[in-house]
């Protein structure tokens, strides 16, 4: 699309509206049943204002530290017992050898407030059930190691002086306990006697010594729950025992069984739990409404891996954060400390990077909310009432930082946060104008986002501009662009971008384009395997609709273009055109890299020539 070209249709709506409905997967959480919005609200009030969290992996998987055997265990770190199929009983000896001295909770408390993290979430037992804590239920805890510490109980000393809030991660699945099941497929130990509601009894006493021995916990986080055994009925039964001990904690989603894969958040329907839990990713878009929170490594493991020397840099690290900031969520940022106890060097070194950036952008995260944009090709956005914070990614040219489509005054001066000087702002058309210097301010530390402060009068109003042909008549719409609904679909940053999971017939993915009255020709990009393909698919566009079958392109990395017919469509103005499975469908529909009509005015019946 050409700018000069382009003609505007406008959707000015306010902020909710702009983001549009939520896609069907994303649903607001609905526990405990009982509860008032308004209650529900205060209780999740710190957690919303915080944004900004620590997850630690620590248990005893940080000695072996990814090599067993003398040879290199595949898969993070804290998996080792089930990816190098290690029996209970040759995992178990680990135990004597945790012996962490140079454990200092203040240090690490004080390391991650100084980030700008207002909480902690600690892994109190992951997979392989060994207990961080002094569990009276067991002796597969701390208190049986030569450490003996309950480290628990100084981390929560050490958060409570220092004013940082305090979970706790807890594994449902359960590789030791001799009563969870199932077993792993490889294990020689026997399942016969085993018994899952004792375990469900065990796992209990263990929650109740954690929601009572260390004050007010702010999070419970489980995990684990995937397996089979474990189900919906015992999710919410487990989440109502949480809440009856402590009833202002949150838990996450993965109490229950509502969970979609890795995107984290709810399929449709009523589950138990807070907050929706993506694990290595971000959404795409903002979530009204949802609560959800990204968790995240810093190399590839979450428990500690002598070998994972893969650090992202701390300007990934800081834009992810402005990342799930500008779509309303929490960043929970994942350390995975030594079997000596200490933090690796290369993450506290991360977490000084972080803290400085905060020393002058915090405003621009802490309770902050989704910004009111769909997109912005520069960086991202967050808001607060009367005030808008325009993270900016990639410098402009010129220093003209445009704001597409914001029909609001400003309301103040605009200034870049960390300097007084007021920048000039002008109304270009619909976008206001902001004049920054050039080139990036020199700043005391490395400064990967640069923040505009911009108060607005009264609540965002956002036009929409929607894509429209450009002078040859073509209209590109991209996966990324793409409105979905349904529970799998998902945008993937693979093969250049495309959709992909479309596994249930019921996903569709919709784009919103500004037609002008004429012949369009419609094609798809697609791959799909040999065993999948032979799907139907369907084209919703004006009210008529084509059918197609999805070809097989030998591979899901390997695209094709499919052309369908043309169609007239008699008025312009905004239209939708929407791709679906029809009919036959074979498993999974197809990935979808683009979308690209081709538009000719009037009735014209040649073919077109593909560019
Ligand atoms: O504690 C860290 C990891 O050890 C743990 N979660 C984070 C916070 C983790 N467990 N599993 N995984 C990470 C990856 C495993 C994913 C799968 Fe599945 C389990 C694939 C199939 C079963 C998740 C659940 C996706 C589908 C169902």
């Amino acid at each position: 699309m050409k700018s000069a070209e382009v003609v505007r249709a406008c959707v000015v709506a306010g902020l909710l509206s702009v983001l549009a409905a939520p896609p069907e997967p994303a649903r607001a959480q609905a526990s405990p049943p009982a509860e008032s919005p308004a209650a529900r609200d205060a209780r999740m009030e710190w957690w919303r204002e915080a944004r900004f969290g620590m997850f630690i992996h620590w248990g005893l998987y940080a000695i072996p530290a990814g090599q067993w055997g003398g040879t290199r265990a595949g898969g993070t770190g804290e998996w080792i017992l089930t990816n190098a199929k290690i029996p209970v009983e040759a995992y178990e000896p680990l135990r004597d050898r945790f012996n962490p001295v140079l454990f200092d909770a203040d240090a690490w408390v004080r390391a991650a407030k100084r980030a700008g993290m207002k909480y902690i979430v600690i892994t109190t037992k992951h997979h392989d059930g060994f207990a961080l804590f002094d569990s009276a239920g067991t002796d597969w805890d701390i208190g049986a190691t030569p450490f003996k510490r309950d480290v628990l109980k100084e981390l929560a000393a050490a958060c409570e002086r220092e004013g940082v809030r305090l979970g706790f991660y807890y594994s449902i699945m359960d590789w030791h306990h001799p009563d969870y099941l199932p077993r792993r497929g490889w294990e020689s130990r026997s399942a016969d006697g085993a018994d899952l509601d004792r375990y469900v009894g065990y796992m209990k006493g263990q929650l109740r010594e954690l929601l009572t021995n260390y004050g007010q916990v702010g999070v419970l986080w489980f995990d684990g729950e995937w397996e089979s055994t474990w189900t919906s009925e015992r999710g919410k039964d487990l989440d109502a025992f949480v809440r009856s001990l402590q009833p202002s904690i949150l838990v996450n989603n993965r109490v229950d069984k509502g969970r979609n894969d890795m995107a984290g958040l709810n399929r449709a329907g009523e589950w138990a739990g807070d907050f929706g839990t993506p694990e290595q990713e971000v959404p795409r878009t903002g979530l009204p409404g949802v609560d959800w929170e990204s968790c995240m490594t810093m190399n590839d493991t979450w428990g500690y891996r002598s070998d994972d020397q893969n650090w992202k840099s701390s300007a990934e690290l800081i834009r992810t954060l402005v990342d799930v900031a500008s779509k309303g969520g929490n960043y929970l940022l994942n350390v995975g400390p030594t079997a000596d106890g200490l933090i690796p060097e290369a993450s506290l070194s991360r977490m000084a990077d972080i803290a400085r950036w905060m020393d002058v952008h915090a405003e621009s995260i802490y309770a902050t909310s989704a910004g009111p944009f769909k997109k912005l090709s520069w960086g991202r956005c967050t808001a607060k009432p009367g005030v808008l914070y325009l993270h900016v990614f990639d410098w402009p040219e010129g220093g003209l930082l445009r704001v597409p489509g914001l029909s609001n005054a400003p309301a103040g001066d605009a200034t870049l946060l960390g300097s007084e000087a007021a920048l000039p702002v002008r109304r270009v058309d619909d976008d206001l104008v902001i004049e920054l210097p050039a080139t990036p301010p020199d700043a005391p530390a490395p400064m990967p986002v640069r923040v505009v402060r911009l108060p607005i009068a009264g609540e965002p109003e956002v036009t929409v501009v929607l894509p429209r042909a450009d002078a040859e008549g073509v209209i590109d719409l991209r996966p990324e662009d793409a409105d979905i609904t349904g529970s799998h679909l998902r945008y993937e940053s693979k093969y250049g971008g495309s959709l992909g999971f479309w596994t249930n017939p019921e996903d569709a993915a919709s784009w919103t384009f500004d037609a002008q009255p004429g012949q369009y020709w419609v094609s798809i990009e697609v791959s799909c395997t040999p065993e999948f393909a032979g799907s139907e698919f369907v084209v919703e566009l004006g009210g008529t609709s084509f059918t197609g079958v999805v070809p097989s392109t030998g591979a899901w990395g390997t695209f094709t273009v499919v052309r369908t017919e043309s169609i007239l469509l008699e008025d312009g103005g905004p239209t939708t055109i929407t791709v679906r499975p029809g009919g036959e469908f074979r498993g999974a529909l197809m990935n979808l890299r683009a979308v690209r009509l081709t538009w000719a005015p009037g009735e014209v019946h040649e073919p077109f020539p593909v560019r």
